[in-house]
């Protein structure tokens, strides 16, 4: 198999690169990635030299760059991952999501239709259907209500692979995955965030009332269900993905607070995110029926495997945090 991974030296992208390597180790991957704020080669440095590894430095909304790497890499499929991701930046400067988030999809789909790949796997997010009431779950049926300018350009997307599928019958699967959590997280994300905050005696910022619901799951979990979708998904469906893990932002907050063993007077309840989404929570029920998707991790022991993991990787972290990340985090409060 040669794979396409574009935003490979992101959070999940750069998981998703390790978890393919250790199940297929012959697979040759190529990671095409334009190296944003969010883009960290060291996330796969003990793979740099892999001879079936190859990392390319380029923006998928750049025509140019994405046919030449279509053209050399002859590949089979195409996992795309690259995305702007954080919906505070969204909130600041709505274009670049839009940029990247709908016409850099738009311009992979292109290349995927001219060189005729035989599957394309967009990686969506629950966010794109909206906010949930105190009851009910997302499923893929559900209508698109996206409330953030970040959410708002990742439905702009999937809706662009859903017409490529309907308009030129292309290979595509999208999947759907509530919030991630595990090892490289960018620490502007929750729980990165109030880990390192925690160690340095920082305050912990949690917007409003600390009660909005987010559904966690382990990267890991999630790079098994696009393992499944890559290899078994059917070409024009929509696979929800999420672990049946509802917490509250500050039931999470508390518990590192309480795992890293600092005080809970640390938290302090600042100014909500505009827009906030209130509740998500996902029904994942036709992965696993489908495709026999099964997750491996509860949430005890993948936040205290998380924990650990930013204990043991400062310099990964300190890198970032001493780097232009500091002044974006510094303008928020
Ligand atoms: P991330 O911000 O950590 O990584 C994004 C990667 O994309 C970075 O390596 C960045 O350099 C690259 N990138 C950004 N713009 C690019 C461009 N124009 N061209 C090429 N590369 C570009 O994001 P993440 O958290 O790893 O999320 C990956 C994908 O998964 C995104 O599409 C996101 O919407 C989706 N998703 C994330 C979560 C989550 O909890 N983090 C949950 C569900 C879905
Ligand atoms: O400092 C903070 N304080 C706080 O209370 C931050 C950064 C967040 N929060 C809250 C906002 C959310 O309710 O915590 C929750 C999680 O926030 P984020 O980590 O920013 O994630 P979220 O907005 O839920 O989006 C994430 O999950 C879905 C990813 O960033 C998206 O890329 C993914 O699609």
């Amino acid at each position: 198999m040669r794979l396409l991974v574009t935003g490979g030296a992101g959070f999940i992208g750069s998981n998703f690169i390790h978890y393919i390597f250790n199940r297929y180790p012959d697979y040759q991957i190529t990671n095409f990635d334009a190296l944003t704020y969010a883009g960290n080669l060291n996330n796969l440095i003990d793979i740099q030299d892999n001879v079936n590894y190859t990392f390319v430095k380029g923006d998928i909304a750049d025509r140019h760059a994405v046919d030449m790497v279509f053209a050399e890499g002859d590949f089979d499929c195409v996992v795309n991952f690259a995305a702007e991701s954080h919906v505070d930046r969204s909130i600041s400067q709505p274009d670049i999501f839009v940029r990247t988030n709908v016409l850099g999809v738009q311009t992979l789909l292109d290349a995927a239709k001219k060189f005729k790949i035989s599957k394309f796997v967009q990686i969506s997010t629950d966010e794109v259907y909206g906010s949930l009431g105190a009851t009910g779950l997302f499923s893929e049926t559900m209508p698109l209500s996206p409330n953030s300018p970040y959410s708002a350009s990742k439905a702009g997307g999937d809706m662009l692979v859903r017409a490529y599928y309907e308009t030129f019958q292309m290979p595509v699967c999208i999947t759907r995955c509530s919030n991630n959590y595990g090892p490289y997280h960018f620490p502007e994300k929750l729980i990165p965030l109030m880990i390192i905050n925690a160690l340095h005696d920082q305050s912990l910022p949690v917007y409003g009332d600390g009660l909005n619901i987010r559904d966690w799951l382990y990267v890991e979990d999630h790079c098994a269900a696009i393992d499944l979708v890559l290899h078994k998904g059917i070409a024009g469906e929509v696979y929800n993905i999420g672990g049946n893990n509802e917490q509250t932002n500050i039931a999470i907050v508390q518990d590192i607070l309480h795992q890293l063993g600092k005080p809970q007077s640390l938290i302090q309840f600042v100014k909500d995110r505009p827009g906030h989404d209130r509740r998500y929570a996902i029904d994942a029920s036709k992965i696993r029926k489908e495709l026999g998707w099964i997750p491996k991790y509860e949430f005890n022991t993948g936040i205290s495997t998380t924990i650990q993991w930013y204990l043991d990787n400062k310099p990964w972290w300190e890198e970032i945090i001493n780097g232009s990340y500091q002044q974006y985090y510094t303008k928020q409060y």
